[in-house]
C-alpha cells in the first residue's frame, strides 16, 4: 500500500537471506536415465499421450554419460569427442561433427577423467577419441588415462586451434571434403546457447558449425570457410554476437548469407527449431539454461531429427519453447539435465493440450520479469495440479467484477475426496499493488507439493489437513496496476462509483462495516469501503467460498492468513476496537491470537500486533472471519520495511522474492498445523476439540 502510515516508520530489522531457491539446471538427481514414471506420489502423467524422458544426472559429466547411453545403448560408438567439463568453449562446434560422424560427445575435469565417464569409454569402445582443446583445458594426464583404458590400436588424438574458433575449424577439416558440405552454421564464440540451438539443425543439414567473434570472422574460420565453399552460411544468433559486418565478411566468400534470431537465446532457439525442423515432428529435445547439457545433447537430436529447445532457469517454461511444443505437440520430449516437476508438467500439458495457453494478461516491466503475471500465475498453478494431480485441485472461485476468474486450488492427499480434515484458508492480493503475496502463495503451493515426497512435516501437514489458496482476490486491480508496461499504485478493485473506480476489497466485509472511521464513504478514498456491505463480488465470493466449508455444521476451516504489502507485520483481530482485549473475542480465543502471532513472528520476524495497533480498520476480512466462524485469521504484512523510495517500498525487485517467500516457510507450515486444534496452543485442547485430532498440533509459546 502507497500511503504514508505507520509501518513506514522504522521497525525490526530485515532477517539476514534464508536462502535460494534452486535453479532447474544443476539439481542433483539420479544419474542415469529415467524414463517417465509414476515413482513419486502424486507424480502422474500416465493419462498423457506424451512421454518424457529425462536423461538426467548430478553434474554435466552424468548427464553426457547418460545422454551416450541413450544413443548408443549397445555400446560401439566410432568416435568419442571429449570436451572440458569446465571450459566448453573448444566443444561448441563438436555436436554437427559427432553427428556428422556418428560419435558422441562426453566431459572430462582438466587433470582427471570422472570413473563414470571412463567407465562410459570402455562400454563405446570407440576406434578414435578426440581431444577438444590444448592442455589448459584437457591435460596430459586425462590423455593417459583415456589411452591407458581403451584397446592399443584406439587413435586418441587432440583437436585445438589457437581459440575457440580455431578448434571448431579444426573440427571442420578433418570431418569435411571440399565442397561436401552445402550448408555451414556459425554462431558467435561467446553465445553458447546459440550454438547448442544451431548444432541439430547443422546435423540435420550435414554441415558443420563455425565460430566467429562479434565483430570480426577469424582468419582459420575465414580460411575454412574458403576450402569449404558452400552455397550457403545461416548465421544463427543476434547482430550482438554476430555483427553486420561479419555477415558482410561471411557474405564475400560465400554466395548466400541468412540469419536466424529471436528476441533472446530462447527465442532464438525456437526460431531455429521453426525454421529447419517440420512442425511434424515427433521428438524434441529441451536443454536446460546453461549451454552444457545442451551440448552433449547434439548429437542425440541430430539422431532424432529433432531440434533443442531451452526450458528455462525457474518454475516457467520459456515462452518459445512452450509456443514450439503448442505448435508440434511433440509426442515425445527428451529432457537433458534437471527439470522440475512443475516445468515437465507444462512441457507435456502444453504438447498434449491439457495445458491451454493463458489468455493474454497484462505482464510485469521486463526488470520485473520474474514475478509471475495472472497468465504465468495460471499456467503454474495448472501445471501443479496436471504434476501433482492426486495433491492439487484447481477451480475458479468465480468471477470479479470485470468477468475474470479469481483462482484458487485445494492441497490436500486424496484431494478429490471430502476427508473432514482440519482446513486452513491463504488468500492473497485483496490489493493489486500488493504483489508480492501471490509469489508467497505460489511458494507455498510449490512447498506443499515439491516437498510432499521428501519433507515429513509437509507430507504430515498434507495428509492431515486441506490447504485453500485463493491466488489473488483482486485480478481486475492487478491488470489494471500492470496495464501498459508500467506500475500504477493500484490498491482497490476497478467496480465503479460516484464517478470513481474501486472499493477497497478489504473495507467491504459484513462485521462491522462502516462502523467505527476505520474505512471512507468517499469512492475517490484509497481505503473506500464500497456504497453498501458486500458490495464487491470478489470479498461475496469469499464469503460464499467460506460459507461452502461449512459442512454438518461445522466450518472446516480453523486458521486462515491473507497475505497483504508491506512492513513485515502479524497482525491479528480486531482492526475495529482499539481495546487491548476487544469486547467482542474470548480471553481464550485473543490468547491463542497472541500465542500464535508470538510464534509466527519467532519464524519469520515479523512483529506481531494486534490489526487496530497499525491503524483501525473496519469491515476487513480477518474480523469477519472470525467473528462469523471463529476462524483465527491474520493478516500478513510481508516485505519491506524501511526501503528509500515509496517505489522501492511498494514495488521491491525480483531479486528479494525467492529469500522473502522462503523466511514465511515456517510461520505458515505452523499455521496450517495450528488448524489441528488452535486452542491446544494455550493447553485447551481437551476443553475445546472434540477428541480424534489427528495429530496435536503444537502447543505453548515458541522459545
Ligand atoms: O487487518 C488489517 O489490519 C489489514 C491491514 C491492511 C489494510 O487493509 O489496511 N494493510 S495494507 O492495506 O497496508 N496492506
Ligand atoms: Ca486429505
Ligand atoms: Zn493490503
Amino acid at each position: 500500500m502507497v500511503h504514508a502510515r505507520p509501518r513506514f516508520a522504522a521497525r525490526t530489522r530485515l532477517l539476514a537471506a534464508l536462502g535460494l531457491v534452486a535453479l532447474v539446471v544443476g539439481g542433483v538427481e539420479t544419474p542415469g536415465v529415467q524414463a517417465d514414471s509414476a515413482a513419486q506420489p502424486g507424480n502422474a502423467f500416465g493419462s498423457s499421450s506424451v512421454s518424457t524422458e529425462r536423461l538426467g544426472g548430478a553434474d554435466q559429466y552424468a548427464v553426457a554419460v547418460a545422454i551416450s547411453q541413450r544413443l548408443f545403448p549397445a555400446g560401439g560408438a566410432p568416435v568419442v569427442y571429449l570436451a572440458g567439463g569446465q571450459n566448453f568453449a573448444d566443444a561448441l562446434a563438436a555436436g554437427p561433427i559427432a553427428a556428422h560422424e556418428g560419435g558422441a560427445i562426453l566431459y572430462t575435469g582438466s587433470s582427471a577423467l570422472p570413473d563414470a565417464v571412463g567407465q562410459e569409454l570402455v562400454r563405446l569402445a570407440p576406434a578414435r577419441v578426440e581431444v577438444l582443446g590444448g592442455t589448459s583445458v584437457i591435460g596430459a594426464a586425462v590423455v593417459d588415462q583415456v589411452t591407458a583404458l581403451l584397446a592399443p590400436a584406439t587413435v586418441v588424438e587432440r583437436v585445438a586451434g589457437a581459440d575457440a574458433a580455431g578448434t571448431a575449424a579444426a573440427l571442420s577439416a578433418v570431418a569435411f571434403a571440399p565442397h561436401a558440405a552445402t550448408t555451414v552454421f556459425v554462431t558467435g564464440s561467446g553465445s553458447a546457447q546459440d550454438a547448442v540451438a544451431a548444432g541439430p539443425a547443422a546435423a540435420q543439414l550435414g554441415g558443420p558449425l563455425l565460430l566467429v567473434a562479434p565483430t570480426s570472422l577469424p582468419a582459420a574460420t575465414a580460411a575454412e570457410l574458403t576450402r569449404l565453399a558452400p552455397d550457403r552460411v545461416v548465421i544463427v544468433g543476434a547482430t550482438s554476437a554476430v555483427s553486420d559486418a561479419v555477415s558482410a565478411a561471411i557474405d564475400a566468400i560465400v554466395p548466400l548469407v541468412e540469419r536466424v534470431t529471436g528476441a533472446d537465446a530462447y527465442a532464438t532457439a525456437g526460431a531455429v527449431a521453426t525454421r529447419f525442423f517440420s512442425a511434424a515432428a515427433t521428438d524434441v529435445i529441451a536443454g536446460g539454461p546453461g549451454y552444457a547439457n545442451g551440448l552433449a545433447a547434439v548429437p542425440l537430436a541430430a539422431n532424432r531429427h529433432a531440434p533443442i529447445l531451452f526450458f528455462g532457469p525457474e518454475d516457467m517454461l520459456a515462452t518459445p519453447t512452450r509456443d514450439w511444443l503448442v505448435a508440434t505437440h511433440p509426442s515425445r520430449i527428451v529432457i537433458a539435465g534437471s527439470v522440475s516437476e512443475v516445468v515437465r508438467a507444462q512441457m507435456v500439458g502444453f504438447s498434449d493440450g491439457r495445458l491451454p495457453v493463458p489468455p493474454a494478461t497484462p505482464a510485469y516491466p521486463s526488470y520485473d520479469s520474474g514475478y509471475h503475471d495472472p497468465g504465468e500465475m495460471l499456467t503454474l498453478i495448472r501445471a501443479t495440479e496436471l504434476a501433482y494431480p492426486t495433491l492439487v485441485h484447481v477451480f475458479s472461485m468465480g468471477k470479479s467484477y470485470e468477468g475474470r476468474d479469481i483462482w484458487a486450488a485445494k492441497i490436500s492427499d486424496n484431494v478429490s475426496v471430502e476427508e473432514n480434515e482440519p482446513e486452513v484458508l491463504i488468500d492473497t492480493l485483496h490489493h493489486a499493488d500488493e504483489h508480492l503475496g501471490v509469489e508467497q502463495a505460489l511458494y507455498m503451493l510449490a512447498t506443499l507439493t515439491s516437498q510432499y515426497a521428501t519433507d515429513a512435516y509437509v507430507r504430515r501437514l498434507v495428509n492431515e489437513r486441506v490447504v485453500w489458496i485463493v491466488f489473488a482476490m483482486n485480478p481486475d486491480g492487478w491488470a489494471y496496476d500492470l496495464s501498459g508496461g508500467k506500475y500504477h499504485f493500484w490498491r482497490k478493485n476497478r467496480q465503479p462509483y460516484g464517478g470513481y473506480y474501486g472499493t477497497d476489497i478489504n473495507r467491504n466485509y459484513g462485521y462491522k462495516w462502516a462502523c467505527c472511521s476505520g474505512s471512507s464513504g468517499n469512492p475517490s478514498a484509497y481505503n473506500f469501503r464500497g456504497p453498501t456491505v458486500w458490495s464487491t463480488p470478489e470479498a461475496r465470493l469469499l464469503r460464499d467460498f467460506v460459507a461452502s466449508r461449512v459442512i454438518g455444521g461445522v466450518q472446516l476451516i480453523k486458521t486462515h492468513v491473507t497475505l497483504h504489502t508491506n512492513g513485515e507485520l502479524i497482525l491479528y483481530p480486531d482492526g475495529w476496537s482499539k481495546a487491548t482485549y476487544p469486547p467482542d473475542i474470548t480471553a481464550d480465543d485473543h490468547a491463542v491470537f497472541v500465542y500464535m502471532a508470538r510464534n509466527m513472528s519467532r519464524m519469520n520476524g515479523y512483529r506481531p500486533m494486534k490489526s487496530s495497533s497499525l491503524y483501525v480498520t473496519d469491515g476487513d476480512e480477518i474480523d469477519w472471519l472470525y467473528h462469523q466462524y471463529r476462524i483465527f485469521s491474520f493478516t500478513f504484512e510481508l516485505y519491506p520495511v524501511d526501503q528509500p523510495t515509496l517505489t522501492a517500498m511498494v514495488y521491491p525487485p525480483y531479486s528479494i522474492v525467492a529469500a522473502q517467500t522462503a523466511r514465511n516457510r515456517g510461520a505458515l507450515l505452523y499455521l496450517i498445523d495450528a488448524a489441528g486444534c488452535p486452542w491446544a496452543i494455550i493447553g485447551k485442547a481437551a476443553q475445546y476439540c472434540p477428541t480424534g485430532t489427528p495429530i496435536p498440533p503444537p502447543s505453548g509459546l515458541l522459545g
